[in-house]
């Protein structure tokens, strides 16, 4: 384990691609502080209302930035959403955006019980690569990274790849 003094990464991807799975993991094995946007935000109501449509409250961004402000000061974060256009650019060091076929984000979603609409949202969201587009036009392209998350053998190299990358990060700026 090493200390990472001000390193802050950011994981996005469609629900279901293996955020939280990958994130858990990745804060247990370097000691940093995993957050979860979507639960900092139901344990804060940080919502600005209810989409009737997709069944889910709508994010409060200002004020999940806010709550995060002092959090990313003091650095050793990584942050799980499925978006990243509303934080500020310069939290983050390195954004990775984790990719999953569809067939297979699709039982992932089945077995979460998401209505048909919701579904096809997100596995078109997942064709349509929207969520790589809006980190490319968010961040600096170099810090924007593609990571397969299809296999439990994908999980292990990513996690291997990612404690490269921080690694040589902070061989780089120390
Ligand atoms: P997210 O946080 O992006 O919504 P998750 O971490 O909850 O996704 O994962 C969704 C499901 O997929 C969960 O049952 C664990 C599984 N999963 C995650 N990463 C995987 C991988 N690399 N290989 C196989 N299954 C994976």
């Amino acid at each position: 384990m090493f200390t990472l003094i001000s390193f802050i990464n950011c994981l996005i991807g469609t629900p279901g691609v293996g955020k939280t799975t990958l994130g858990k993991e990745l804060a247990s094995r370097t000691g940093m502080t995993y957050v979860n946007v979507g639960d900092l935000a139901q344990e804060g109501q940080l919502y600005d209302g209810y989409d009737e449509e997709y069944e889910c409250p709508i994010l409060d961004e200002d004020r999940v930035v806010d709550e995060l402000e002092n959090k990313m000061k003091e650095g050793g974060v990584i942050v799980d959403y499925h978006g990243c256009d509303f934080f500020p650019e310069r939290w983050f060091h390195i954004v990775f955006v984790l990719q999953t076929d569809n067939t297979i984000l699709y039982t992932r979603l089945e077995k979460r019980g998401y209505n048909v609409k919701k579904l096809q949202n997100n596995i078109q969201c997942e064709i349509f690569q929207i969520l790589y587009e809006e980190a490319l036009a968010s961040y600096k392209n170099e810090i924007v990274h593609r990571l397969p998350s299809n296999v439990p053998e994908e999980l292990e190299s990513n996690l291997d790849q990612i404690m490269k990358w921080i690694e040589q990060w902070i061989k780089d700026n120390n």
